[in-house]
């Protein structure tokens, strides 16, 4: 095993091409799963926008195909693994209940499985997500805090946080999960409400359309980048010990607030142009996530660089800059 290994499933989503150029930076050897797509052409399109595409080896595979996962880390060998890969996107997992258990909740496993079997030595890190607190118990959410998910896609990562709990507790595995509050970046899915405001807003500036549908204005997410956040993934696969951790940056912010400063940096009104859409509306929503990151500070000295003020500008200028370049070409 070379301790300058490391194994990325969901290397081509947003958190896999900013891991991977994070680690890239410090020397590591990258290898990734890759999901085979009959679209070779936009394989791996967020690796080549940070320019890192060439440098990572991927592997074919799937989440779901256990034997694949041990073949592969048998031949890797790698000394650290990072499990991104999933069904992410909430809204989809009531139409996918049973894809996204699946994929996000036995997918999780699947990958644990692999470990235990092909290389029990290395270190392994779950993707958790603020969603598993769900219909809020504590106002401000750490480790401490009852979950209680409201989507298929919240419960499937709650089973998949257990088994890596379990599987630390059960098999001695050094495996950590980190508790991750929203994370943003131009890489984004275009589904995810932020990145939909900020290419609404740069279509509306560039005369491209006029109105902007969203569901929900007035849930509020912690909202943090996401280059900052893949940071935290390593430093707790850089510990001792295997542990779990929540990563925010401890402020909250209403979707309507964030839509307001993305609308203002481009000179425009959202009053002007956003309508709300039932058809963006959840059968359950999760209405307030706020993090406690102090066990992160205190035990990772990690702290989230980005204000959002800077994530909205950045993202804003991305997608005005992707815009204008679709329309030359
Ligand atoms: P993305 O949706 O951008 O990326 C998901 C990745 O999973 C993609 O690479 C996708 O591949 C891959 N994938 C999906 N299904 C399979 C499968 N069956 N087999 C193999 N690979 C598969 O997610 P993010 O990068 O935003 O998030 C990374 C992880 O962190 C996810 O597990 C997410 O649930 C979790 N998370 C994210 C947060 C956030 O705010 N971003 C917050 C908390 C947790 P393909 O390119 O082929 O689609
Ligand atoms: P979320 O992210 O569900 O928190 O999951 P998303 O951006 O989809 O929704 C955030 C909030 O915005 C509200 N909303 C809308 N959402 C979308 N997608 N589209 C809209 O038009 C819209 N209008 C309002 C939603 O109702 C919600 O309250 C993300 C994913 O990355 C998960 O994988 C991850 O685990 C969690 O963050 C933490």
């Amino acid at each position: 095993m070379n301790s300058k290994i490391a194994f990325i499933t969901g290397v081509t989503g947003q958190d896999g091409a900013y891991l991977s150029k994070f680690l890239l930076e410090k020397g590591y050897e990258v290898h990734g799963l890759l999901r085979r797509s009959a679209s070779a052409d936009v394989v791996g399109s967020r690796l080549k926008w940070l320019g890192i595409a060439d440098k990572i080896v991927l592997h074919d595979g799937n989440l779901t195909d256990l034997s694949g996962l041990i073949r592969v880390l048998q031949e890797v060998r790698p000394a650290e693994v990072y499990n991104l890969a999933a069904q992410s996107f909430v809204k989809s997992s009531w139409q996918q209940p049973l894809l996204t258990g699946n994929v996000t909740g036995m997918g999780a496993a699947n990958v644990l499985e692999a470990v235990r079997i092909a290389c029990p030595e290395t270190r392994f890190y779950q993707a958790s997500s603020s969603e598993m607190f769900g219909l809020i118990q504590e106002p401000i959410q750490s480790e401490k805090t009852p979950f209680y998910p409201r989507s298929p896609y919240a419960a499937a990562k709650l089973y998949a946080h257990w088994m890596t709990v379990n599987y630390r507790e059960s098999f001695g595995l050094h495996a950590s999960s980190g508790i991750l509050f929203n994370h943003e970046s131009p890489l984004r899915g275009i589904e995810f409400v932020t990145r939909k405001i900020t290419d609404g807003v740069a279509r509306i500036k560039l005369g491209l359309q006029e109105k902007l549908a969203l569901g929900n204005l007035d849930a509020k997410r912690d909202w943090g980048h996401a280059r900052d956040y893949v940071e935290a993934m390593w430093l707790m696969v850089q510990q001792d010990t295997a542990s779990d951790y929540v990563v925010a940056t401890g402020k909250t912010v209403s979707v309507r607030d964030f839509c307001k400063f993305a609308f203002e940096h481009a000179g425009l009104d959202m009053e002007d142009h956003v309508s709300v859409d039932e058809r963006f509306l959840r059968p359950a929503e999760v209405e307030v996530l706020h993090g406690n990151p102090t066990k992160a500070k205190e035990k990772l000295g990690w702290e989230a660089k980005t204000s959002l003020k800077e994530l909205v500008i950045e993202m804003v200028e991305a997608d005005l800059e992707r815009v204008r370049r679709d329309q030359h070409l």
